[in-house]
């Protein structure tokens, strides 16, 4: 991976691809990038929109009104239902797009289904993205998706690639802040372990907020049995009570993310959770893309390493990595 700095304050515009350009999540992110929120208030990006053909009139509804909104670092937006020409000398990539779960559909049909999806998009950025691209899948099954992707994509790293698990850290540290009564920005050391999915396990024992140790200021049954249960399931709960899913606080989580893994972190103990290619830490298979404790340095992930985990943590790790071995079993054929 090169440094990030060749990337930032250029003249030359970044060129940034979105998939799933006319849905829901895409609607939201859209406009945070052209703001300047991933590469910099200083950095002219260019919007590539990638879509299916059915919805490529609807991306290009989506450009129009990015155009009517006038924004300074905005130099061209392109729409396409070609991902070979949505790819094409990307630096980052944002994989939104996917197919959504229809009634009847069972979770491997599903996977399947995406994998295609994936496939086609992995081999597409191995072709014609920059070098150092990175992408950043938000498309469910993400952890899944993104070893699909990755696999397909055999010139590129796997670190290259991530799956998008900032929403669920997020959504964990403001339940911790509202429970507190402590500011978000307060909160340091927490993370989320696993799949992407209700087995993830949101884990605050090595937390700390404001120079205290968190697990010391909650009760440890509210952690089970409220905390865990409501971060693994907020995205049934905003479906329930929204009446549709989770878009402007994913496009927000998805943004977080990648501007966190340009321009990394200072401070040590501002851990993130980003679904990384696993290199083995903690006892996970390697090669699966795992929510783990992380550290954004010079432009990319670090685990943190060395953390004390006691048996009962192992047991909530296992049964989501164990989870995420049985979707790559799913798309085995999908792997190269
Ligand atoms: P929408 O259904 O509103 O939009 C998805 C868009 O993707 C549609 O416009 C569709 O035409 C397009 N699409 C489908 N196949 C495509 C392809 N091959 N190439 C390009 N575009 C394609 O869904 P939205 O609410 O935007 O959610 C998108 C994805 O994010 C879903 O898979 C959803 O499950 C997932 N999420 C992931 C989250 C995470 O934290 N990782 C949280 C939010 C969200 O649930």
């Amino acid at each position: 991976m090169s440094t990030p700095e060749n990337l930032l304050n250029s003249a030359e515009p970044v060129k940034i691809a979105v998939t799933g350009a006319a849905g829901n999540i895409a609607y939201s992110l859209l406009w945070r990038i052209a703001a300047g929120e991933v590469y910099g208030p200083n950095q002219p990006v260019q919007l590539n929109l990638l879509e299916i053909e059915q919805a490529e009139q609807a991306a290009r509804g989506v450009a129009m009104e990015l155009l009517d909104s006038a924004f300074p670092l905005v130099t061209d937006i392109k729409v396409t239902s070609e991902p070979r020409e949505a790819f094409e000398d990307v630096s980052a990539a944002f994989l939104v797009g996917a197919q959504p779960r229809k009634k009847g559909m069972e979770r491997a049909d599903l996977l399947t289904a995406n994998g295609a999806i994936f496939t086609e998009q992995g081999a597409a950025l191995n072709d014609v993205a920059r070098r150092t691209v990175r992408v950043l899948v938000v498309g469910n099954p993400a952890n899944t998706n993104a070893l699909i992707a990755s696999s397909n994509a055999p010139d590129l790293a796997p670190q290259q690639f991530n799956a998008l698990m900032r929403l669920d850290h997020n959504r964990t540290v403001s339940q911790l802040s509202a429970k507190l009564g402590i500011p978000v920005a307060d909160f340091a050391q927490i993370a989320v372990w696993g799949n992407h999915s209700a087995s993830q396990f949101p884990d605050i024992s090595y937390a700390t907020a404001q120079g205290k140790n968190v697990a010391e200021l909650v009760d440890a049954t509210w952690v089970q049995d409220y905390l865990i249960p409501t971060v693994a399931k907020r995205g049934a709960e905003i479906i329930e009570v929204r009446g549709s899913s989770s878009a402007a606080s994913a496009a927000s989580a998805s943004i977080d993310h990648m501007r966190d893994w340009i321009h990394g972190i200072e401070d040590p103990a501002a851990w993130r959770t980003a679904g990384i290619y696993s290199d083995g830490s903690y006892g996970i298979e390697e090669g699966l893309f795992v929510g783990l404790p992380t550290r954004a340095v010079g432009g990319a992930w670090e685990v943190v390493t060395g953390l004390d985990v006691t048996d009962a943590q192992q047991e909530r790790i296992q049964a989501s990595v164990d989870e995420l071995k049985a979707e790559r079993d799913m798309v085995a054929d999908l792997l190269k």
